[in-house]
């Protein structure tokens, strides 16, 4: 997601940190390299000297040329324009506070309708306890309906439908009606798409709009479009005036210039960004978070929100009391790598660790898999006595270890070295959670050249949360 931007705005800010005072030439020289960076995002021209110009001004304003520490003045207050530049604030749904709130799903063709459909529809009932029924009225595309019913069984929400005999218009409204009597609070419709903006499909849009009155219109956008989101976006906002979008395939989008522009062009909030395929592949849209990223900065706050969704916290806690205790052995070791694979791919986890990104652009995630795989049959090759104590393993407990597990008795000594050098770092996480520290870089970098990353290791879950978000 927006590696190469990530990378220039990096070197553009290099040129200005280190630098004991700042000039003003060398502020416009890196102010050029911020232009060229975005430009090449393909981000919209009018948005790039508006921005630009904002940050001369603040550069100016808070006297930055005089202050201590100029480079980090400076990349602080990029890193607030760019947050406006986003929306500054997060924007919520409009849920209804009595009677049903009914979301209506629009966009052009393969745009992610009907993925997002179910993405927000999962989100809302699992995570919000709301009661969501999905309406299928796509009834132009004759797989649309299936789609939808599979997804629905897969999230386990109901689907409306009538089949491709009634008209969509027919079909949002007699679900509307349907939802009301069964007890749903939340209805999202899902509607067809066209290639292009066009007429017919404005006007069907428009007929299901009055009908059903929806709370809110999200269009869906595809990131990888570039900058032709922001034409999409109008021509959509013209004739129904959208709430918000969601801006879908940023997994893809190395260069972000739709992200960044459409906001500021047709101030239509962005809600939710689609970062995959998969259901879970959903983030309920932060600008300053997303600021950060694009800054490559990271993003704490979604990786500890994810590790408290995914990971089995008990034992969590219960391999970060024994860790406390100094009592870590290979048992929390296999407990630790589980943890990490519920948590998805190690690459999309370590850009959200500060700094990580950079570093990590390269990483493997077929071979980091491979190795966890490799990791998890050794110890599962132990005896019970062996992975509580790693250090009496000797050579004829590795030779039988390595054949057991197919692996060779290098293999295991490297297991044990990496054991020994996570242990440490733990207990030096552990150090800096007893104080109440955000995790630092170096140990970051440590985490990542030593061995395994303990993401439940970070220093305390929510507490921990609320110290960041008051931080800002
Ligand atoms: N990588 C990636 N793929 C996505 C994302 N969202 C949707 N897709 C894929 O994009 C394709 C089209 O998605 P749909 O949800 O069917 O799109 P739609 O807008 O409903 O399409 P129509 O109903 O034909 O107009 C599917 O193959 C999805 O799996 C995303 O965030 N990331
Ligand atoms: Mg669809």
């Amino acid at each position: 997601m927006f590696d190469s931007l990530t990378k220039r705005l990096n070197r553009a800010f290099k040129n200005i940190s280190g630098k004991g005072k700042l000039t003003e030439k060398n502020m416009d020289e890196m102010l050029k390299e911020v232009r060229m960076s975005l430009l090449e995002a393909d981000v919209n021209y009018r948005v790039v000297k508006d921005f630009i110009e904002t940050i001369k001004e603040q550069a100016l304003g808070q006297k930055v040329y005089d202050a201590l520490d100029p480079a980090q003045m400076v990349l602080k207050i990029v890193r607030d324009e760019l947050t406006n530049l986003l929306g500054s604030t997060t924007a919520e749904i409009n849920y209804k506070e009595d009677g049903i709130t009914t979301i209506m799903m629009v966009g052009l063709q393969g745009t992610g309708k009907t993925t997002a459909s179910a993405k927000i529809a999962n989100l809302m009932s699992k995570k919000q306890d709301r009661k969501v029924l999905l309406a299928a009225c796509d009834v132009i595309r004759p797989a649309a309906i299936e789609q939808l019913q599979t997804l629905g069984k897969q999230i386990d929400v109901e689907v409306y439908t009538e089949g491709v005999q009634v008209d969509a218009l027919t079909t949002a409204k007699n679900a509307l009606a349907y939802a009301k009597a069964n007890g749903y609070d939340t209805v999202l419709f899902d509607t067809a798409g066209r290639l292009h903006v066009d007429e017919e499909l404005m006007k069907e849009l428009e007929k299901i709009k009055k009908a059903v009155k929806p709370s809110d219109i999200l269009l869906t956008v595809d990131a990888m479009t570039g900058q032709d989101i922001v034409n999409v976006a109008e021509s959509f906002n013209e004739k129904l005036d959208v709430t918000g979008l969601v801006l879908t395939k940023l997994d893809g989008d190395a260069r972000g210039g739709g992200i960044l522009s459409v906001r500021a062009i047709t101030h239509v909030p962005v809600k939710f960004v689609g970062t995959g395929e998969k259901i879970e592949d959903l983030d309920v849209f932060h600008p300053d978070r997303m600021a950060e990223r694009i800054l490559g900065m990271g993003d704490l706050l979604t990786l500890l929100e994810q590790a408290e969704e995914k990971m089995d916290l008990d034992a969590a806690e219960e391999s970060s009391r024994r860790m406390m205790e100094g009592k870590f052995d290979l048992n929390d070791m296999l407990v630790q790598l589980e943890q990490i694979n519920k948590m998805g791919s190690l690459s999309k986890i370590m850009k959200l660790v500060p700094g990580m990104g950079q570093m990590m652009e390269s990483i493997d995630d077929m071979k980091a898999d491979d190795q966890m795989k490799h990791t998890k049959a050794m110890i599962q090759s132990m005896t019970k006595f062996e992975r509580e104590n790693p250090d009496q393993i000797r050579s004829s407990r590795k030779r039988r270890i390595a054949n057991g597990s197919g692996h060779s008795v290098g293999d295991v000594n490297k297991l044990l070295t990496q054991f020994e050098k996570s242990k440490k770092m733990m207990t030096m996480m552990a150090r800096m959670s007893q104080q109440g520290q955000a995790p630092d870089m170096a140990a970051m970098q440590n985490m990542a050249q030593g061995g395994m990353p303990a993401m439940n290791q970070m220093p305390g879950k929510k507490k921990f949360v609320s110290k960041l978000k008051k931080r800002r």
